[in-house]
């Protein structure tokens, strides 16, 4: 895997990225109207926002359409729309279609694996040697094109931190780096971000202590996850009030600095007492950023709350409501987002229970679940990602889950673990050689921590067997071992 290389240190790879975004943002301001097509995601939605936004900002008449995935027969529907098109956080890997089927003038802002062919309007920091997964995702570009338009748009910083939160560009590393850090350090001193080192479980401005502490996952607690009644007597144990004098439920965020570090110091000696390895530790502690212009109690405070909310939108095909929150909405929109939310954590709750019910199957080199229709497309490969967290599933492999797309085609999710990246796993290309193996009918690609694609029904079986021999090829194992299907009990 490479290190990661401070932007500092390699000043030509941004500059000619700086370079790239000038040109495109220099024709963007020449445009009359525009659609931007995003994906539904976190990270797609604040950049389509962001694009949105800066272009309304100079009175260009824009038009949003939000898409879970683009496949191809996406891009040959646009090419009847009139006007020039901005694709946000997908589209880097149609550049040859989009260049052959599209007349219009079109401009794609994308972090993935590089694609093939050159386009002037292709805004990719693979392209130009930076790293898409940790340095800058597609709502970090979007925020610098906002600003090549327009210095005011320094304010965009705080929805790109929400972005790249949401796309966990900083959890290798617990807080942003390079062109994020970049991003985040304009944030500040325009007054919309504050950024500190500080406890990093999810929830700190919204969730009341107990629930703060019981749904920890990065790290997962001991004895304390998901065990409501060990952790009020943890927080009582450490002396810590859990409510105010007016019987209102206390937020970390509420806490005094001194109960602050008692906690902290309370969860360290907690994780010390069961072992817990030194980069578990360390995942406990890193940057935590907060969004100055938003209300006190509000989940859309933190960088990593906010992200959870445009995700629970995307994720139950509800784009529309995250895209309304994140251009500004803090009203009607607002109030239906945080109701999803609520399903949203419904449906995790039943996915884990589902999974850690009926086990995984082992192949050579990852586990399999097949949901089917049982768990939601959309939410399948969290739920994947999850059970890594929650202790029952051993790290040593990859998780692949399948779920069932609205036309009955099947989601494939795969998801690792930043040790197996370490050892060479990168399951983005292993996806994208594999569909190739498979013929052209299933398109794939993402990242090598994450990753998902689409098959056809009655691809499973030769899938399956030829991805188990790619990530084999990954980790030095290139002899063909027979496939061994065993079911694991969690
Ligand atoms: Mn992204």
């Amino acid at each position: 895997m490479n290190e990661i290389v401070s932007p500092e240190e390699r000043p030509e790879a941004v500059r000619a990225f700086r370079e790239r975004i000038e040109s495109a943002a220099e024709k963007l301001n020449q445009l009359d109207k525009a659609v931007v097509v995003t994906h539904h995601d976190c990270d797609g939605l604040t950049s389509g926002s962001i694009i949105t936004n800066a272009l309304q900002r100079k009175q260009i008449p824009v038009h949003t359409i939000t898409l879970k995935q683009l496949y191809s027969e996406d891009v040959t529907r646009l090419k009847n729309l009139q006007s020039s098109i901005i694709f946000t956080d997908f589209g880097s890997s149609y550049i040859e279609q989009l260049k052959k089927e599209l007349t219009q003038p079109f401009f794609v802002i994308d972090h993935h694996q590089k694609g093939n062919g050159e386009h002037e309007g292709h805004i990719n920091p693979m392209e130009f040697g930076l790293d898409g997964g940790t340095e800058i995702s597609s709502a970090g570009i979007a925020y610098n094109v906002g600003v090549a338009l327009s210095k005011k748009n320094r304010d965009f910083a705080a929805v790109g931190v929400v972005g790249a939160v949401g796309d966990m560009q900083d959890s290798r590393t617990n807080g942003l780096i390079g062109l994020n850090a970049e991003m985040v350090r304009e944030g500040v001193e325009n007054g919309v971000l504050n950024v500190k080192t500080d406890l990093r479980l999810y929830g700190r401005i919204s969730r009341p202590l107990v629930q703060y502490l019981t749904f920890s996952t990065s790290p997962i607690l001991p004895d304390l996850t998901a065990n409501k009644d060990n952790c009020a007597k943890f927080i009582q144990e450490l002396g810590i009030e859990m409510q105010d004098k007016n019987g209102n439920w206390r937020s970390y965020e509420d806490l005094l600095p001194e109960e602050k570090k008692i906690l902290t110091t309370g969860l360290i000696m907690h994780l010390h007492e069961y072992n817990t390895p030194e980069w578990k530790l360390n995942e406990l502690i890193g940057e935590v950023y907060t969004l100055m212009h938003e209300e006190t109690k509000s989940p859309l405070r933190d960088a990593k709350e906010y992200s959870t909310v445009i995700n629970a939108c995307g994720r139950n095909g509800q784009s529309t409501i995250g895209f309304r929150v994140c251009l500004g909405d803090r009203d009607e929109y607002y109030s239906r987002a945080l109701a999803l939310l609520q399903e949203h954590r419904r449906n995790l709750a039943e996915g884990i229970h589902l999974m850690q019910e009926e086990g995984l199957e082992t192949f050579n080199h990852f586990y399999f679940f097949d949901a089917q229709t049982r768990i939601k497309d959309s939410i399948v490969g969290i739920v994947a990602g999850m059970l890594y967290g929650g202790g029952n599933v051993k790290t040593d492999k990859p998780i692949v889950a399948f779920a069932r797309h609205e036309d009955g085609s099947i989601k494939v999710s795969a998801r690792a673990t930043s040790e197996l990246v370490r050892d060479g796993i990168n399951l983005g290309l292993a996806l994208k050689e594999t569909c190739v193996v498979l013929g052209k009918k299933a398109a794939g690609g993402g990242h090598r921590i994450a990753a998902g694609c689409r098959l056809e029904l009655g691809q499973e079986k030769e899938f399956l067997e030829a991805f188990d021999q790619k990530l084999g090829e990954q980790i030095g194992k290139t002899t063909i071992q027979p496939v061994i299907r065993t079911r694991v009990t969690l």
